[in-house]
């Protein structure tokens, strides 16, 4: 069922990096779509990024006036991690559509919350942005896994590296804010939910904060019997880097390299490094908000969802009590509700 009869309005709040981002993909790359709003506490910045976006692009003092707005047909939140989820059920409140970056929020009651919320009205709205679902080197791991090309998973082996650690990192940050990548990612290459986790942290060198551990170490156990190996490192120094192996009883899968040529030179051979996710993914993040927007013409959204959201937050919330405690945490996956199914 198409629900939009005319260009698909996006209110777009936050306008830093990747509220700019999808902006500039909405109104430049994906067709059926336009920037309608955009809301951002620094209004100036705001008022060039609309500029940027189009002659008639509204721009809002407040997160609520955008969400209420009849001119804004469907919302992206790019708003610090704690706002999340009060702008979520805002948009839930009101029926409109919503893509969150990750995280869903910030606590697993609030997450639950937001489930909750969408249960009740017995439709799916949210989509959560973990956008390496759409990344073409992932994609391409994920279809050779369910194509048999490996047999039987049985190893997740994840690494993620930030450049520097984002202001404000704290030992419990890294798990909500960057770890909870690739707690998603687990979760859907192998098709199994976590079980168990195991986490060690320790502060390095390059940490401006002594406190902050701010090189983790991740094991999962998973439901289907599969194993994960995920590092976490913030303060990498070189660059931004996302590697992921999966080993299966019949062989593996890497994904492949950089998308750079190789350069031999001077007694060096290497390709460069990106500096940052939105170096790393222009292509994923393009497909994302694509295939959002498709989705939305077409009635059914299929991106990751709010139950994906709450779930990864569940994990992320063993990890950080395993932090703490040094010891292994189990959970339970709860009954997922048949909106998700
Ligand atoms: C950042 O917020 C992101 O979402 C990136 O994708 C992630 O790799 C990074 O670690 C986070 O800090």
């Amino acid at each position: 069922m198409n629900v939009y009869s005319e260009t698909i309005s996006v209110g777009v709040i936050g306008s830093g990096g990747m509220g700019a981002r999808h902006a500039g993909t909405l109104s430049a790359t994906v067709s059926g779509a336009r920037v309608g709003g955009i809301m951002d506490l620094d209004r100036s910045r705001a008022e060039k990024l609309a500029a940027n976006c189009g002659s008639d692009v509204m721009v809002f003092e407040n997160e609520q006036d955008l969400i209420r707005d009849d001119d804004i047909d469907v919302v992206v939140i790019t708003t610090p991690d704690e706002t999340h989820a009060g702008l979520i059920m805002e948009c839930l409140q009101h029926q409109k559509p919503v893509f969150c970056e990750k995280p869903l929020a910030t606590t697993v009651e609030d997450a639950r919350r937001i489930v909750d919320a969408e249960v009740e009205l017995d439709r799916k709205v949210v989509q959560v942005g973990f956008m390496r679902r759409y990344d073409p080197q992932h994609l391409d791991v994920k279809n050779a896994i369910d194509s048999g090309a490996i047999g039987n998973p049985v190893l997740f082996k994840g690494t993620h590296r930030n450049a520097v650690a984002l202001p404000g990192t704290s030992s419990e940050s890294i798990l909500v804010n960057s770890a909870v990548h690739d707690l998603d990612a687990a979760r859907w290459m192998l098709g199994q939910e976590i079980e168990e986790v195991y986490v060690h942290g320790t502060n390095t060198p390059a940490a401006s904060d002594e406190e902050v551990l701010d090189l983790q170490v991740i094991q999962l156990k998973l439901g289907g019997g599969c194993l994960a190996n995920i590092e976490v490192y913030v303060n990498a120094g070189y660059g931004y880097e996302v590697d992921l192996e999966v080993v299966g009883d019949e062989g593996t899968l890497h994904i492949a390299p950089a998308n750079a040529p190789v350069l031999r030179k001077q007694k060096y051979a290497g390709h460069p490094v990106e500096g940052d996710w939105l170096e790393r993914f222009p292509a994923a993040y393009v497909l994302e908000m694509q295939r959002w927007i498709e989705n939305l013409r077409g009635g059914r959204l299929t991106g990751p969802d709010a139950w994906d959201g709450y779930t990864s937050l569940l994990a992320v919330e063993s990890c950080i009590a395993s932090l703490h405690s040094g010891t292994k945490e189990h959970f339970k996956s709860p009954q997922r509700p048949e909106l998700y199914q």
